[in-house]
Formats: C-alpha cells, structure tokens, sequence
C-alpha cells in the first residue's frame, strides 16, 4: 500500500512537468529521464530497507550498467576491444547447422534469428532480450577479458541529430557512425504498415573501431530499399555492416512524451500496456520505441531476424531494458508479472506466456532458466546489475 502511495504522488508531479516539457531541449529531457531514474532507485532502497532481503546481491553491490556518453574514453575502448575479440573468434556452432556463423559474436545473432518468431510480440519479449543481453555481456567477460558492464544508448539525447551522439559519432570512441551515403527509397517498418524515408546513409559504415566488421549472416527480413534476403536462413553472406542513421524517426518516436507515457502515463499501468506500447501499434502507424531504436540505425538493424548483426544491437537493448527496469522499480507490486502468448502478436493464436516457461540461449554462456529467475535485475541468480 505504502509503494502505491508514495508512486502514485511522484507519477502525478511527472505529469505535470511532462505538460510543461513539449518543447524542452534534449539537456532538459535528458534530466527528467534522470529524475524517473532516481525515483526507480529510491524505490529499490526502500524495498531493501523493508525487505531485509537474504540475496547475495543487493542495491550496493549490484554491477552498475552506465550510459555511453558518460563513460570514459578508456572504458569505451575496452567495450569496444571486447566486441571486436567476440568478432574474432571462431563460433562455437556446428557448420552443418548454421553456415553462416562464422565468429562467436555470430552465434548470438544466430539465436536471434532462430527464436524470432516466438520472442517478439510475445509475453517473453522483455525477459528473453535481457537474458540476451546479459549472455552477451557474460561471454564479453568470459571470453574477452572485459572487465566492465553492458552500456546502454540513452534515446534521449542527439534525436536531431544521432550521428552527432557520442554512441553514433564514428569516432575512435564510438560505435562507429553512419552508413556512406548510397541513394535509396527508405525503409519498411512496423509489418509492414510504415514508411520511414532514407537519412544520408544507407552503405557500409566508414568508420570507427568497426569499419573493418564482416557481417556473416542475413538478412533474413530486410527492411532498407535494395537490400535482398538470403536463400536460407543461416545462409552465410559475408559483406560489410549497412547503417542508415535517421533523425526522422529518432525525431518522431523517440520523444519524451512517449517514454512519460509508459513509465508514469496511461500505458504505464500494467505490464501488459507498457509492453504493447514499448513494441508499438504498428496499424496505427505507431512505431514505440523498441522498433524506433532499430530504425534510427537502419540499414541491417532493421531486419526484426538478423538486427543484432549491429554492434550498437546491445546498447539499444540495454536502454530498452533499462527503461522496464525503471517501469518495474516504480511499479514494484506489479515488477514481476508477464502478460501476452506464446507467438508473435498472437499469431496464430497461444496460450498465455507463464513464469515457468523457459529461456534458453543456445551457444551462450547462459543456461535455460524460467522467465521467474529473470525479472529482477537483483535476484542475484543469475543477475545483479542496476542502470545509472
Ligand atoms: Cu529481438
């Protein structure tokens, strides 16, 4: 009850400053995503206090997942070098089963694409991608020596202009830049249902510590004018990695107001609305913001198979999953329920997703585990791990 009240009083004063926000500058944006963030905190603590929890993990030891602009320059480069080690070594999967995954970073996009059709639009949608993330993060510790956590891409800030963001830039600190301009009519997105005009991209990125990346495999669905699908789902396509950055649809989707909406707003009072919002209403032509992310990369990570065949893949999801994290901190009596089926928008139609269903990652570091292990980012087994 005390939770109720306390987040019912901090939701009401956001809804005022989000009136009043309509046409802030990304500095002020950046802040209020900031103030949510220190309220998700507080939430945590005073769970803590009350709790007298008996996990091995708690609010003080918890690994801390930073934004990208905020780290230093050292710190990215370490992240980066990790990737780039995953990128070098050999995969861990049968060549009979999947040609085309040639590195161990290959194996993660292989699991994606494999379990596409029952991880999105599903009740398993939130927990499977931060499962993802967290087996990806792992197998960066394990495998490649890094000793730091996920970052994670704050949508919030460069929407004018992404390519101008620390994460987008192509600086030796990035995540490399843009795609060299190749003319094109757009992408497809949204099944289909919306149209997103082409940015000053659409090639090979040029620069920074990826520009040298080879893509395996894919695409399987592509989304970007002129690109074609492969033969067979693993097939292996060796080319270069296609960005289209677009300030369009960082511009249009990814707004103040929408994140307001599902973590204080209307869409925030169930698991469900924030879910169904977060994925978007693509008939209303509504994309949200987890598809949104995907296309202001554009090019390969528009491809709802392949897309983590993008390096930057893990700092959207890290956002996205920071974002539930909040939702779960500020909504506690509600952080650890699932809604939705077991296929993609219901289709063909399923029964509910339950706690017990399972995870599983294949080729990762990470064993199956029920979806009840992976709700709290605190649970200690397997995950530990706050944003900041
Ligand atoms: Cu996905």
């Amino acid at each position: 009850m005390h939770f109720h009240v306390m987040f019912a009083l901090a939701s009401t004063a956001l809804l005022a400053i989000s009136a009043a926000a309509a046409a802030a500058s990304p500095a002020y944006q950046q802040d209020v995503v900031k103030g949510l963030q220190e309220q998700a905190i507080a939430a945590l603590r005073e769970k803590a206090t009350t709790e007298k929890g008996s996990s091995s993990c708690n609010l003080f030891n918890a690994h801390i997942r930073k934004d990208w602009a905020v780290m230093t320059a050292m710190e990215r480069k370490a992240y980066t070098k990790a990737v780039n080690c995953l990128l070098n070594k050999p995969s861990k999967y049968d060549p009979n089963v999947v040609p085309g995954a040639k590195s161990r970073y290959d194996d993660f996009v292989a699991q994606h694409i494999n379990q596409t059709m029952s991880i999105h639009g599903t009740g398993n949608f939130l927990s499977w991608h931060r499962y993802f993330v967290w087996s990806y993060e792992t197998a960066l510790k394990e495998e490649c020596h890094y000793e730091g956590y996920q970052p994670y891409w704050n949508w919030l800030s460069y929407q004018d202009n992404p390519s101008e963001s620390p994460v987008f830039d192509g600086s030796d600190t990035s995540m490399s830049g843009d795609g060299a301009f190749v003319a094109h009519n757009g992408s497809v997105s949204g099944a289909g249902n919306i149209f997103l005009p082409s940015g000053k991209g659409g090639g090979c990125i040029t620069s920074g510590p990826f520009k040298n990346m080879t893509v395996n495999l894919g695409p399987v669905s592509p989304a970007m004018d002129g690109e074609t699908k492969v033969p067979s789902t693993f097939a292996w396509n060796p080319r270069c990695l296609k960005r289209d950055l677009s300030a369009y649809t960082a511009g249009k989707w990814l707004t103040l107001t929408n994140l307001l909406n599902i973590t204080t707003g209307p869409a925030a009072s169930t698991i469900e609305t924030f879910q169904d919002e977060l994925q978007g209403r693509f008939t209303d032509k509504f994309l949200g913001m987890h598809a949104a992310g995907h296309f202001v990369l554009g090019g390969d990570a528009g491809d709802l198979y392949a897309s983590p065949v993008d390096i930057a893949f893990w700092l959207h999801h890290a956002m996205l999953d920071r974002i539930w994290w909040i939702w779960q901190a500020l909504h506690l009596p509600q952080a650890f329920t699932v809604a939705g089926t077991i296929t993609i928008l219901n289709r063909p139609p399923s029964r509910n997703t339950t706690l017990e269903d399972p995870i599983y990652m294949g080729q990762s570091n990470a064993p199956e585990r029920p979806i009840s292990q992976l709700l709290n980012t605190l649970g200690g087994e397997p995950l530990c791990y706050i944003y900041l």
